[in-house]
């Protein structure tokens, strides 16, 4: 079976970060370690939430890891809690790549054309050096304009889709995926880069034009789950995309005020469906 470290936050309600990862790869069959970079009352988004830095436990884990010599198939990193944990995961990197595990990096910091509150106008800075170590990264497109020096705006045209792709790339991503690429308001979907082929991937399908908050956390979750299940990164994306339209296509038929997340927990068995396991 393959192994997973994800390193993220917990946000202990709130549909995100390692509530998702975790169901999500281990329905996929993957087992998913975690190295947990904070400990949150609920997401950065609900009003009051409580939070615990865990930055000076990442050292001691990795420590542990190398020492037991664990073997990771993929490193997958998502929200990071601070500034100060940059280095650490930069470093966790470095101790435990080898020539078989895929760093896949999900710069989670911002959405809709804003940072998330908890980070200053640095961190994406410092999350481009985590980007630069990655072999995949999949931002959305706020994420990556801040990391490539781009104004956003909310609509993009598919050449300046492309030369965000590029850009990314020359950070020193080896692929890069954007997600929520749509060029009308009933699309969504991505567009992916591989610098050494010059090639572009583009999967764009027709949605329910809702938006929910922690579906980017699904989607990094799906592929690198589907990936290490043994599909190319354009079948898992295609995978992702897909699952994520069946999860919003069931929360707005669901009919509930939903103030947070999808109800993926839901959608397991069209996921299971589209993987040829059941
Ligand atoms: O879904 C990304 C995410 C992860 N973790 C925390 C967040 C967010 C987005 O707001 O606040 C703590």
């Amino acid at each position: 079976m393959k192994r997973i470290a994800s390193i993220q936050d917990i946000s202990c309600l709130g549909r995100c970060s390692l509530t998702v990862a975790l169901p999500v790869i281990s329905a996929i069959g993957v087992e998913c370690a975690i190295v947990p970079t904070a400990v949150l009352s609920t997401h950065t988004m609900f009003q009051g939430f409580t939070c615990k830095d865990l930055s000076d436990q990442i050292r001691p884990i990795a420590d542990h890891w190398e020492k037991e010599g664990f073997h990771f198939d993929a490193l997958y990193t998502g929200y990071l809690a601070s500034a100060e944990q940059i280095e650490d995961v930069c470093d966790f990197f470095d101790r435990f790549r080898s020539p078989d595990t895929l760093i896949f990096v999900d710069p989670a910091m911002a959405d809709n054309g804003r940072l998330y509150p908890a980070f200053g106008p640095e961190f994406p800075r410092e999350m481009a050096k985590v980007c630069a170590k990655a072999d995949i990264v999949v931002p959305n497109l706020t994420e990556a304009c801040l990391l490539t020096d781009t104004p956003y705006k909310p609509q993009f045209t598919e050449d300046e889709v492309k030369e965000l792709l590029r850009k990314l790339c020359a950070l020193g991503a080896k692929k890069a995926v954007l997600t929520g690429v749509g060029f009308t308001p009933t699309e969504l979907g991505v567009m992916a880069y591989d610098p050494e082929k010059d090639e572009y991937f583009t999967y764009i399908v027709d949605h329910l034009p809702q938006h929910y908050h922690g579906t980017g956390d699904l989607f990094a979750s799906c592929t690198i789950g589907a990936m290490m299940d043994g599909r190319s990164l354009e079948d898992a994306l295609k995978v992702a995309v897909d699952f994520i339209i069946e999860c919003i296509r069931i929360t707005v038929a669901s009919g509930k005020e939903k103030y947070y997340g999808v109800e993926f927990e839901r959608a397991f068995p069209f996921l299971l469906k589209r993987l040829g396991k059941v």
